[in-house]
């Protein structure tokens, strides 16, 4: 069983924030952990656009707290996101990640699971490892 709390990882190398501070990850579960996902909770900070494209990984995040929105960028469609809403990159989908005027609390579940470290490339997605 692995038990791991917020607080125990703060701090560690399971705390990462984005190169350009549009984020923090706090990664509870990683590939080590040897669960074949990865678990973090993530903070994206308000008033942040972030573009992202996960072509090495398939991504689940479902929001708790704080409001913002997904714009799809090969069609431009926009989708809220608010506490109760889950979306799934199932087709490694390009698009930009908004926070309104609050911070925006995520769960994400990776798989492949991240290895650590992982900060957005320039192309939005991360290094499979
Ligand atoms: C929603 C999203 O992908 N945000 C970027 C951080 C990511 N969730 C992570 O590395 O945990």
């Amino acid at each position: 069983m692995i038990i791991r709390t917020l607080n125990e990882i703060k701090e560690t190398e399971r705390e990462v924030f984005a190169e350009n501070n549009n984020w923090v990850s706090m990664r509870l579960l990683l590939k080590k952990d040897g669960m074949g996902f990865s678990l973090s909770e993530t903070i994206i900070f308000a008033n942040t656009e972030t573009e992202i494209c996960y072509k090495n990984h398939l991504e689940a995040v479902y929001c708790i707290e704080g409001e913002g929105e997904i714009e799809t960028i090969n069609d431009s469609k926009v989708y809220p996101i608010r506490p109760g809403t889950m979306y799934a990159l199932n087709e490694h989908d390009r698009h930009y990640l908004r926070a309104f005027d609050k911070d925006m609390k995520l769960v994400c579940v990776f798989n492949p699971p991240l290895s650590g470290g992982e900060v957005h490339q320039p192309d939005g997605s991360y290094v499979l490892s």
